[in-house]
């Protein structure tokens, strides 16, 4: 879709939210594979996430503040935790929390309203699900029913949340040589929703139905964050995604702030290549946002309501 391609390219700016059940251990993301925490175990999590501060309102202010257009929100990462009401999975917010709500409507809300563009980011890689483990070691039917578990999933994702400007997958990496049914699922996405763009953190070239390609920790053709060796410049839309400190989920260890100055400077350099810069905000376990990243994206904010176009 050229037309949404366009707009997607325009954009420049959007924020990354990492939030889920791993937020409650502010350790990051990765939380569960480093700490090898049991599945059962991590599992228990759940009853301790109750984001009641959570606003999107708030979130959606700050992206547009900070000059932002776009907001791409993990719905389920490697950890398997589903950030929405889903009826593919109970290990899910709605159903496995007390907070008991589904946050994504919330901010699909908010974003309609205040009109910024929400985007979904989605797992293949699942370090809990049982099809998933066995699946990747040869069991067909397994791997089949993962694959089915994901396409019920992305259906949920594209019809109960109004227009989704794209699917950014990731997780590829983790099973190279596996079939992930790329023409099955991208088929399915394109059917559901025509203008909804796909992307893959796969960090090799693109692959055929993607309509976005993403650099992860990299401006495009470079490859300081290690991930991008031998990935050539293609001529679709470009994105690279940074973070703000180390992480992309939130921590308490993780004191590496960014400076603005070197924030911008990332931005400007992106834009210099006509690509995006999609900067992570990893909320804490309350649904707020550290007050760090509120003063450095609003500082930002100083920046593009100066020199950007509005
Ligand atoms: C990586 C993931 O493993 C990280 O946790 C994060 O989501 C980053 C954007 O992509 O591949």
């Amino acid at each position: 879709n050229l037309q949404a391609r366009k707009e997607f390219q325009d954009m420049k700016f959007g924020m990354f939210i990492h939030w889920g059940v791993y937020s409650v251990l502010a350790d990051g993301e990765w939380v569960m594979f480093i700490k090898k925490i049991q599945a059962d175990n991590y599992e228990r999590l759940a009853d301790f996430f109750n984001p009641q501060d959570y606003d999107p309102e708030e979130w959606v202010k700050l992206a547009k503040a900070a000059g932002m257009k776009y907001i791409t929100i993990t719905t389920r990462h490697h950890d398997s935790f589903s950030m929405f009401d889903t009826d593919a999975s109970d290990f899910n917010i709605v159903d496995a929390t007390p907070y008991g709500k589904d946050p994504l409507k919330a901010l699909a809300e908010a974003c309609k309203k205040e009109g910024i563009k929400l985007n979904f980011y989605y797992s293949l890689l699942d370090w809990k699900r049982e099809d998933y483990k066995v699946g990747k070691k040869g069991d067909k039917e397994a791997w089949e029913k993962y694959v089915s578990f994901m396409k019920k999933q992305l259906t949920e994702l594209l019809t109960n949340y109004g227009e989704i400007g794209m699917i950014w997958f990731d997780g590829h990496w983790d099973q190279k040589q596996a079939d992930w049914k790329y023409n099955e699922i991208y088929s399915l996405i394109h059917e559901l929703s025509p203008n909804t763009l796909i992307a893959n953190n796969h960090h090799i070239q693109p692959i055929a139905g993607e309509d976005v390609q993403t650099f992860e920790r990299d401006l495009p053709g470079e490859n300081h964050g290690g991930y991008s060796d031998g990935v050539q410049v293609s001529r679709l839309p470009l994105e690279s995604c940074a973070t703000m400190a180390g992480k992309w989920g939130y921590s308490i260890y993780d004191k590496k702030f960014k400076s603005t100055k070197k924030l911008i400077h990332f931005l400007v350099n992106a834009a210099g290549k006509n690509g995006n810069l999609l900067l992570n905000v990893g909320p804490m376990p309350n649904g707020k946002i550290q007050p760090e990243f509120v003063d450095t994206l609003s500082e930002i904010g100083e920046w593009t309501g100066t020199y950007g176009e509005s």
